[in-house]
């Protein structure tokens, strides 16, 4: 009798091996687990058994029982895990997708440069590791002159810099090119400056440059009127008060009437009506004699500009280092 316990233990192993699927684990289940399962069956068979084997064949039969069910648990189980990883819910919504925008000073500085296109400038870059000639020499900064140290500068070597402004950019064009020169040099430029909301110890300019024979101070003063009337409005004032640089005589430096107040005072232009933007002039003779043109024949006009300062005016935002800590909750608005 104890061999019948034996053969459905064989049988039973052979077929787990075959199980392929949940439901043929159920069946499997059915045949031996089940009421009436050989198992079960075997249990009916208990009063056929002779009295002295009884309890032996109880035992194995329990035994075999536990075995089976362990066996089945285990099967069941890894079939479930496997299940679950392949498992796809085809009722869920999609995710969507991020989608990546312009930084605010690339839009700034696209926006800027579209303009002077349209005035007729053309685009021009150069490098940010300069040599102390291209940044200060040709650019009439006499050699230890306190106008030097106007721009702390951040040294690479005692003649390399990174560049304190994109007017070197000027300087190759002109050694390169005869006049007429109309164009704008836009990039990154480099200050030794202790940040805080208005100072960064990098930051973007544009500056422009008109050469030819015969322009004069009123040419740049409505040049720079066009652009503050496309960039911010017909009714913007723009106002010019002298100033000094090594690199043009005259030298100005131009405001704005308030893009936010138009004018009538408020917090961003400390109740004075006009915003601060940047710096121009009438470019130097000593200039172009260190690219080779003769200042007799030819004149010029310079200008510069903060596209950072005007991304702050456009957007009005109070603290340049947003625009360089990659925080997606500010860059997200753009
Ligand atoms: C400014 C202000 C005034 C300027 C001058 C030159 C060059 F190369 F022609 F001499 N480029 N840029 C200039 C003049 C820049 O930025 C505040």
């Amino acid at each position: 009798m104890i061999e019948i316990i034996e053969n459905i233990k064989k049988q039973f192993e052979a077929e787990t091996e075959k199980v392929k699927s949940l439901s043929e684990l159920e069946e499997l289940r059915i045949k031996y687990l089940g009421r009436k399962g050989n198992i079960s069956n075997a249990f009916s068979l208990i009063s056929d058994v002779p009295a002295e084997q009884k309890p032996q064949f109880g035992k194995e039969l329990n035994q075999l029982k536990q075995q089976a069910e362990a066996v089945y648990n285990k099967i069941e189980e890894s079939f479930k895990t496997k299940s679950k990883s392949l498992m796809l819910d085809l009722t869920l919504p999609g995710r969507r997708s991020f989608t990546g925008s312009k930084h605010p000073l690339i839009q700034t500085a696209e926006e800027i440069k579209g303009i002077f296109s349209n005035l007729g400038f053309v685009i021009e870059d150069g490098p940010e590791i300069e040599t102390d000639y291209y940044n200060f020499g040709a650019l009439n900064f006499p050699e230890n002159h306190p106008s030097r140290d106007m721009q702390d500068t951040l040294f690479i070597s005692k003649d390399v810099v990174l560049r304190t402004h994109t007017s070197p950019v000027q300087i190759r064009v002109m050694e390169k090119q005869k006049p007429p020169i109309r164009m704008i040099a836009p990039g990154r430029v480099y200050r030794r400056d202790t940040p805080d909301a208005s100072h960064s110890p990098f930051f973007h300019q544009i500056e422009g440059l008109v050469v030819s024979e015969g322009v004069t101070f009123a040419d740049l003063k409505g040049v720079i009127e066009s652009f503050a009337h496309i960039m911010f409005g017909k009714d913007i004032n723009v106002r010019f008060r002298p100033s000094f640089f090594p690199f043009t005589e005259p030298s100005v430096e131009y405001d704005f009437s308030c893009v936010f107040c138009r004018g009538k005072g408020c917090k961003v232009c400390k109740g004075t009506g006009w915003v601060e933007i940047s710096g121009a002039g009438m470019v130097h003779p000593n200039v172009f004699k260190s690219v080779g043109y003769d200042p007799k024949k030819y004149t010029g006009y310079a200008f510069g500009m903060g596209v950072d300062r005007i991304a702050m005016l456009k957007y009005n935002i109070n603290d340049i280092r947003i625009f360089f800590e990659n925080d997606v909750r500010f860059l997200n608005q753009f």
